[in-house]
């Protein structure tokens, strides 16, 4: 492609709304284009990587069995209904009226969709198990888009759906497609780390998350520095408290802390560690008031205390349902005492014996408190693992200490199990006529999402830098000065041969400055590069590769290396 014909809107300037650099670089070397916020075009450049991102994503998926289908972005409201989400997702579901007042969705996913598609028209076990994928765009409302094609409103995914007899066939091609999987992120040049995750509102039992490594990822990874554990912080357990550790109790006492309201503030005050101290948070699971108790040196897990609890929703109680239900405010509420609320600590809670928490009493705290004497006996209903694991915890697979790193997930597989077949009455006839609720597993992959990751992980302060594999072209041919002669005819010889050998080239015949030429093919990012300019006349031309240092060929030299 010449780039005096083609669309490569290069800038000098960084665009303000741009806060990282894959999308500072996406914009400024002419790959996207925002039209609105979370929704972009692709221009040339950013298309052929698209293209070529989706080229490896179909063939690890067609490796694995899978048939590509394409289904409709707009969903019938019924679907949604059947499965119950119409109501369960709010305004990042986007909807809309047709002509005839009929509710649509636009697709953000498609598993109602798609069971809606088959449950006609397979059932008999003998056309399971059946794989089925697309490469589709979809639509979510997001409440903060933001990072570029990180975190878009409309975006490119390959979602994949599996259909199954039994368990174990599930299990089977779930490792097949986790495996492609790992091709996909491999071949497309990615640092990236499968981790446990946890399946939130899809139900169904383990899933996997995987996680571009990235400082701006949004995702926090706890992995073990010593065995290949790893598992997405809202997911990371704790080993399981069996026996706690507890000493003599100690004489509980309320002492005056005036105005101390902190965690950290009381334990320098009384002059303890936050990790002697309990601290007490009043939450709202759905509708009812949980007392919620943990170490002062630890965090909630909303997750876990969800799956706990069971419940939809967390939320932290305002400080006068605090008033109301406790008597003070967040500052000085605690667990002994009380027992009009249910109470749920962390199991490391139950091996405090001589601890400080809040006396329900303005400016007051106890000192001496010994959970199991002051708050409840050690059960599995007072105590449970509610806490995020910390850098430094022991690794749950009892091998290495966890250590924290940050992801930007780019893929995610779920086994999903029947919920969505139950919901739908997608049922076939097992081997002796008995009907099942087919069992399912979805799996996607952020397609457009994962552009920017490898972006993100590969580009420097020059510019965007793609792996061999998915960049838009396979060489940068640039010519010095298309007015010489000599630079020009070799130029152009070099094109027509590469071209003919079935290597893409992008031309930089424009009659810009080296200078200029320069700035953008650094933007661009295409790995492979060939410079023809003074030395064209005795048939040499200069040839780097990614940010090493050019190196000066023949021209023959310089078509091997590139044919290699
Ligand atoms: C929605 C909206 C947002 C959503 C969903 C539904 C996430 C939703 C989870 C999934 C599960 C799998 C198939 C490919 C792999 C992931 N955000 N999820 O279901 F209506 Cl607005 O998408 N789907």
């Amino acid at each position: 492609m010449r780039q005096s014909n083609t669309h490569i809107p290069t800038l000098r300037d960084v665009p303000a709304d741009a806060e990282v650099r894959s999308h500072q670089l996406l914009v400024r070397a002419g790959y996207i284009r925002q039209s609105a916020a979370g929704i972009y075009s692709f221009l040339p450049l950013g298309l052929r990587v698209l293209s070529r991102v989706k080229e490896i994503v179909r063939e690890e998926m067609e490796a694995a069995g899978l048939s590509e289908i394409l289904m409709p972005a707009l969903q019938l409201s019924d679907l949604w209904k059947e499965s119950g989400r119409w109501s369960v997702y709010g305004p990042e579901l986007m909807r809309l009226e047709d002509r005839h007042q009929r509710e649509f969705a636009l697709g953000a996913t498609h598993e109602e969709m798609i069971t809606s598609l088959l449950r006609d028209e397979v059932n008999s076990y003998k056309q399971l198990p059946l794989g089925l994928f697309q490469i589709q765009t979809k639509f979510r409302d997001e409440k903060r888009p933001r990072f570029g094609l990180l975190r878009g409103r409309e975006f490119l995914m390959k979602d994949a759906y599996t259909f199954h007899l039994t368990n174990e066939s599930l299990d089977e091609f779930y490792q097949r497609i986790f495996t492609a999987y790992e091709n996909v992120f491999t071949r497309c040049g990615m640092n990236f780390r499968a981790v446990l995750a946890d399946s939130g509102a899809m139900g169904g039992t383990d899933n996997h998350e995987f996680m571009a490594l990235s400082e701006i990822g949004e995702d926090t990874i706890a992995y073990s520095d010593e065995s290949n554990y790893a598992a997405n912080i809202e997911m990371a357990a704790l080993p399981k408290l069996e026996k706690p550790e507890i000493g003599e109790p100690k004489e509980l006492a309320k002492v005056e802390t005036p105005v101390q309201k902190t965690i950290a503030d009381v334990a320098s005050f009384l002059n303890v560690t936050a990790a002697q101290c309990m601290k007490s948070l009043l939450v709202k699971a759905d509708d009812e008031l949980v007392l919620v108790v943990l170490r002062g040196d630890h965090e909630l897990n909303e997750t876990k205390l969800k799956n706990v609890l069971q419940v939809e929703d967390i939320t932290l109680a305002t400080d006068d349902e605090a008033r109301e239900a406790l008597g003070t405010g967040h500052g000085f509420i605690g667990p002994v005492g009380v027992s009009s609320l249910r109470i749920i600590a962390d199991q490391a809670v139950a091996e405090l014996d001589d601890a400080v928490c809040g006396a329900n009493e303005a400016g007051y705290h106890y000192t001496g408190v010994h959970a199991i004497r002051d708050i409840a006996p050690f059960s599995e209903e007072h105590y449970a693992d509610i806490r995020n694991i910390q850098e430094g915890d022991p690794s749950p697979d009892g091998r290495g200490k966890i250590v924290f790193a940050r992801g930007i997930e780019v893929g995610h597989v779920f086994k999903l199990g029947k919920k969505y077949s139950e919901a739908m009455d997608a049922t076939i006839l097992d081997q002796n006529g008995k009907s099942q609720h087919i069992i399912m597993g979805s799996y996607g992959i952020g397609v457009s999402r994962l552009l920017a990751a490898v972006a993100e992980q590969q580009a420097d302060e020059k510019g965007l830098l793609w792996p061999e594999t998915i960049a838009p072209y396979d060489v940068h041919l640039l010519v010095m000065n298309p007015k010489d002669e000599e630079q020009h005819s070799l130029a152009e010889k070099l094109y027509q041969e590469m071209k003919e050998t079935g290597t893409s080239v992008l031309y930089d015949d424009r009659k810009e400055r080296a200078g200029v030429k320069f700035a953008d093919a650094d933007l661009i990012g295409i790995p492979t590069r060939i410079i023809v300019g003074k030395q064209a006349a005795e048939g040499k031309i200069e040839f780097s590769k990614g940010r090493e240092p050019k190196e000066v060929l023949t021209v023959e030299e310089a078509l091997a290396a590139v044919r290699s």
